[in-house]
């Protein structure tokens, strides 16, 4: 377990302007996430950041950060430092790596130098986010940097938030946003939902349909599927050139993205576009009710594997990331049960029903297997959510664990790596209180910020073994009943503070103490121009 050595949380001190000196503010390296030491010798005189400080970094990949650094320092101070490749004798902040593991970092603080040192160049980007949300705020004055030593390790190597920009549609500029809001976090797969029976928003040149019919909708289901429709069209995709443009930009705030195409259910709105793909031959609309569709790919249809292979051959022709997510959620079998295709393949393959599983649930397995094959045979691996786990799945896949804690259990039992991502304590499209104007999935209990950060993610009884299969925590935002992104931000913020905690601090639990540094989040949130939920910053515990 690790330990805080001493953690001094400061009072925002000013100091007095004198008549050469600019105003300054003391920071605090108490943060969100909370680092697992914070050592600080108040009696020393603290190194200053000012506008003659450098930021040293002495190789392209370093300066890459530094220069996000200086866009940070810019927002909250108005000054924007230089950045330099060597360092001067005094007044610098340089950038190193060789301290621990990856994601690791000690920022060592003297009055004339800091250095941030990471375990690679991502560690050290974290050193700078801790160095950043030190800062009480925006403010056009210098900022004191206590002389000591601040360190952390993540608990986890897998760090997740997922956003669903399927049901509804949001700007490459907003989800650039969404990634530096990952990024303020601590935060380092970005799980972007990308299809489902609402909207397809991957270009897929060889597809050209699936973009053209199956990213637009005329209007939606007003509430949860009532009889009354909005007037609101709701439409848009990502071109190659966007997605290219997204995932580097992810890439310089080490972030991989990790898209999911959602199959074999989910998956309306790509019938729409190519009816022959299900069961029926349609017409299929794109969805404008919510829920769970009863129409999914047909999988006796030979045409629909090769339909995957395209997809999965465009999908990683645009997204490097080792991991692809091919969903395998809420794939009602109705269709399946009637089909003579499907029941044709359940014959030729041999699958029968047995005390496990139903015939057609080894036949979801055998498209997911097909899927997670392809991806393999390309060097990458499948993510699939708890569901695939019904019909049999190889270990080599990953399980993301999200109707409760049960299917990660299981799997990590089983030898699965897993995702925890149970929607009980991490699901953000749940409201946030239980006022009776709280937005959010009305069909869910509300989501207390505090039910939130009280998850804990590796149960008690796991062997250590069985633990170091749980390699990530995520939160993810669906976004039925989130149509802007403004909402999505409030949905989210600071939910995410919450969630990074998990995600980092292993070190016993202090709610009220989160708090705390919680509220000094909310400035730089400020700062940035967040929306937030500004309620969640006075929460108190459930009634
Ligand atoms: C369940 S989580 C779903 C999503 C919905 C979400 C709403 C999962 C794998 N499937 O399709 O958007 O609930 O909370």
């Amino acid at each position: 377990m690790k330990q805080i050595a001493l953690a001094i949380g400061f009072a925002s001190l000013f100091v007095a302007a004198a008549c050469s000196q600019r105003e300054a503010v003391t920071a605090d390296y108490c943060v969100v996430p909370l680092p697992d030491q914070v050592a600080v010798d108040t009696a020393a005189t603290p190194f200053r950041l000012s506008p003659s400080t450098v930021i040293v970094a002495a190789d392209s990949a370093a300066q890459s950060d530094a220069q996000l650094f200086a866009g940070y320092i810019s927002t909250l101070t108005g000054f924007s430092p230089k950045i330099a490749d060597r360092a001067p004798s005094d007044d610098y902040i340089r950038l190193a790596t060789g301290c621990g593991t990856p994601d690791a970092y000690t920022i060592s603080v003297a009055t004339d130098s800091i250095v941030v040192c990471g375990g690679s160049n991502a560690g050290t980007f974290y050193g700078l986010q801790t160095l950043r949300k030190a800062i009480p705020g925006k403010g056009d004055r210098d900022i004191l940097y206590p002389v000591g030593t601040v360190s952390a390790t993540p608990r986890f190597a897998y760090r997740g938030a997922h956003f669903d920009t399927s049901r509804h549609f949001f700007s490459a500029d907003s989800v650039k946003i969404f990634i530096d809001m990952m990024a303020m976090h601590g935060m380092n797969r970005f799980h972007w939902h990308i299809t489902d029976d609402q909207g397809w928003r991957l270009e897929v040149d060889s597809l050209p349909l699936l973009t053209e019919v199956g990213s637009k909708r005329p209007n939606t289901v007003i509430g949860w599927n009532t009889a009354d429709y909005d007037s609101v069209p709701v439409s848009g995709y990502y071109t190659h050139e966007q997605i290219r443009d997204i995932v580097a930009y992810a890439a310089e705030r080490h972030i991989t993205i990790i898209p999911e195409i959602d199959l074999p259910g989910h998956m309306q709105a790509a019938l729409a576009a190519y009816p022959d793909l299900g069961c029926t031959g349609g017409p299929y609309e794109v969805w404008r009710r919510w829920g769970v569709s009863d129409d999914v790919l047909c999988a006796g249809n030979d045409s629909v594997y090769a339909f995957l292979d395209r997809v999965m051959d465009a999908v990683t022709d645009l997204f490097p990331s080792e991991y692809i997510h091919i969903g395998g959620d809420e794939c009602p079998k109705t269709r399946w049960e009637k089909c003579p295709k499907c029941q044709a393949k359940i014959r030729t393959l041999g699958l029968r029903d047995d005390r496990n599983s139903t015939a057609e649930q080894k036949l979801q397995s055998h498209v997911m297997k097909h899927v997670a094959d392809h991806l393999a045979a390309k060097g990458r691996k499948a993510i699939g959510w708890d569901e695939i786990l019904e019909g049999g799945c190889d270990t080599s896949t990953v399980i993301m664990s999200w109707r409760g804690v049960r299917g990660g259990i299981t799997a990590a039992k089983a030898g699965h790596d897993a995702i925890m991502t149970p929607a009980t304590y991490l699901y953000f499209d749940y409201k946030q209180s239980y006022d009776e104007s709280e937005p959010g999935a009305y069909y869910a209990k509300p989501l207390l910020l505090e039910t939130v950060y009280s998850y804990e993610p590796i149960p008690e009884e796991f062997s250590d073994a069985e633990a170091a299969h749980i390699i990530g925590v995520q939160g993810n935002t669906w976004c039925e009943y989130i149509p802007t992104f403004r909402h999505a931000q409030y949905m989210t913020l600071p939910r995410f503070g919450a969630l990074a905690e998990l995600q980092w601090v292993s070190s016993p639990k202090d709610y009220a103490a989160f708090m705390q540094r919680l509220a000094r989040l909310r400035a730089i949130y400020d700062a940035e121009g967040y929306n937030y939920n500004v309620k969640a910053f006075e929460a108190s515990k459930e009634e």
